[in-house]
């Protein structure tokens, strides 16, 4: 499977680049979040060779209508995470997918065809990036943490989210040692798995944003929880809790206001 898994991600890897440095004009699903044709065009060519190849497997995706399709033995698909990025030609932006065998992470992809930065990882196999494998950061010292966040498309309409984003950050700024905001929660996931964030916490993600990215951390020695500690479910659970586990209980503690 995984030969032919990422010999179809990176052919849709070439329509994402196409679009990348194309003009392109934008529908807005909702107040801040955006669509192109290229999101639906890379989803639809994902979908039309997953279902040829891995008949096995039902298809969970992010333009899709997803209402009759059971989680179950599925392949979860964000075509372009981080179409803001996207859209305004910032770097970081990756064609994620995740399957899932029994509802439990199997393989992982988080392509970004921009900068040709392809992540895999299997079930007990380990985290690749470009073939090397990756490892999480040591550091277990939060104040000389690097960490990353999101800000959820309904902090521009939820007043309880914007406040609940902007205490969290109140919190947790001053004991470590920067946030990042990158815009695309599967990178932020794999960014923690190579090392290079030794945390990132985010609310209201959708299961194809982070259904490659868990595993792929996993695999690569981090932690994932939900914020109460717990196994972070798809498509239940509020806030996700990922780091290189070394920071995990006291970036939980700060997280808790
Ligand atoms: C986006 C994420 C981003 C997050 C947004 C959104 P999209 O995914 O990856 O990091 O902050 O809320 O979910 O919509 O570009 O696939």
């Amino acid at each position: 499977m995984k030969k032919r898994l990422i010999k179809i991600v990176k052919k849709a890897g070439k329509i994402l680049k196409k679009g990348y440095y194309s003009d392109k004009s934008v529908r807005f699903k909702a107040k801040k979040d955006l669509v192109t044709i290229y999101d639906l065009a890379v989803e639809k060519y994902l979908k039309k060779e997953f279902s040829k190849y891995f008949k096995e497997f039902n298809i969970i995706a992010e333009e899709s209508n997803n209402n009759n399709i059971e989680f179950g033995n599925s392949i979860i698909i964000d075509p372009i995470d981080g179409t803001t990025n996207f859209v305004n030609k910032v770097p970081h932006t990756a064609i994620s997918v995740g399957v899932y065998k029994d509802k439990k992470p199997y393989m992982a992809i988080v392509y970004n065809p921009i900068l040709n930065e392809l992540y895999y990882a299997k079930k007990d196999h380990g985290a690749f990036l470009n073939g090397k494998r990756i490892s999480v950061s040591k550091e277990d010292d939060l104040q000389k943490s690097l960490l990353a966040t999101g800000f959820p498309y309904s902090s521009g309409e939820n007043v309880d989210d914007l406040n609940d984003v902007v205490g969290k950050i109140k919190n947790v700024l001053p004991h470590c040692q920067d946030i990042r905001r990158l815009g695309s929660a599967s990178i932020d996931l794999c960014m923690v798995a190579k090392g290079v964030f030794e945390g990132y916490y985010e609310m209201n993600l959708k299961a194809w944003d982070v259904s490659a990215g868990i595993l792929i951390l996993s695999e690569a020695g981090g932690k994932v929880t939900n914020i109460n500690s717990e196994e972070y479910k798809l498509f239940e659970d509020k806030y996700i809790v990922a780091t290189n586990s070394y920071i995990h209980e006291k970036l939980l503690n700060k997280l808790d206001i």
